[in-house]
């Protein structure tokens, strides 16, 4: 496609401009998993769409909480549909691992140079990430050597001021644009609920680990079926120092880079010798 060496891609950083033929600009996806129609996608196209031909590939309706899922059954259905600002978005009854399947793969005139998930209504902290849309959809970016960006506002209530997050969108786009990003990885962003002005800065942060605590609680019985809901009224985090729930609660912008690297090298080692021990002869 790009006709470059494929282990080049694999070593240091390289300005995503590289890829590119000059005076292209570059194409950057937009997805999300709150829905096409979501505040968040809207301010996010705003504050990119002067970095690059933006596009909008994205949920038809609020898929948060789908992580990785795909959709096997079926054929994907795409509509063009337009937004408060007048500009066109593809809207999928897909998830949003297979808006950027669909971005990457061919809907679009060419493929993206940048995936850009978000802005979530909602932080995507901690282990919270192995249940987010936000983020699966940013790793399936780097799954299929695109580089990615998670992008998600603390909290969201009325009022919420979305363009904070929005602003460092821009920042962040235009120097990953510049700079490249390492392969293989994508950045979670999370940013918190204060002003601009009452940003204290941005950290580069480790993962944090969340205390989730969740109860079932019965909602309602019908005939045989029952109803119920899975609960949480007390989300906490280990206070450990460098994460990002410690940078989130001390008013700072976190990025974590994350890698898709799923295998434990130190169980590998730990599990030696079950081979010898695991004899088919025996079972
Ligand atoms: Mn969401």
């Amino acid at each position: 496609m790009t006709g470059m060496d494929p282990s080049s891609t694999q070593s240091a950083t390289a300005p995503l401009a590289d890829a590119r033929p000059s005076g292209v600009r570059p194409r950057i996806v937009l997805t999300n998993d709150d829905g096409v129609l979501s505040p968040g996608l809207a301010v996010l196209k705003d504050a990119l769409d002067s970095l690059g031909d933006v596009s909008i590939v994205a949920p038809d309706q609020n898929r948060s909480g789908a992580a990785r899922s795909i959709t096997m059954r079926g054929p994907l259905w795409v509509e063009e549909v337009e937004l408060p600002d007048g500009s066109l978005a593809y809207s999928t009854d897909g998830t949003p691992v297979d808006c950027v399947r669909m971005a990457a793969l061919g809907l679009l005139d060419r493929p993206p140079d940048l995936i850009v998930s978000g802005i979530n209504l909602g932080g995507n902290l901690g282990d919270d990430i192995t249940y987010s849309g936000t983020v699966a959809a940013a790793l399936e970016g780097i799954m299929l050597d695109i580089p990615a960006i998670a992008l998600s506002a603390e909290a969201y209530h009325p009022g919420y001021d979305l363009t904070v997050p929005a602003r460092f969108a821009r920042l962040l786009v235009r120097a990953a644009l510049s700079r490249g990003l390492p392969p293989k990885t994508l950045l979670n962003v999370n940013c918190p609920d204060r002003p601009w002005e009452d940003l204290r800065g941005v950290r580069l942060t480790l993962l944090g680990k969340r205390i989730y605590g969740d109860k079932v609680q019965h909602h309602e019985t019908q005939g045989n079926r029952r109803g119920y809901y899975i609960y949480n009224d007390d989300l906490g985090y280990h206070r450990e120092p460098g994460t990002d729930f410690e940078a989130i609660s001390e008013g700072y912008v976190s990025i974590t880079p994350l890698h898709f690297d799923l295998m434990s090298h130190d169980a590998l080692e730990q599990l030696r010798g079950w081979e010898q021990e695991l004899r088919l002869t025996d079972g």
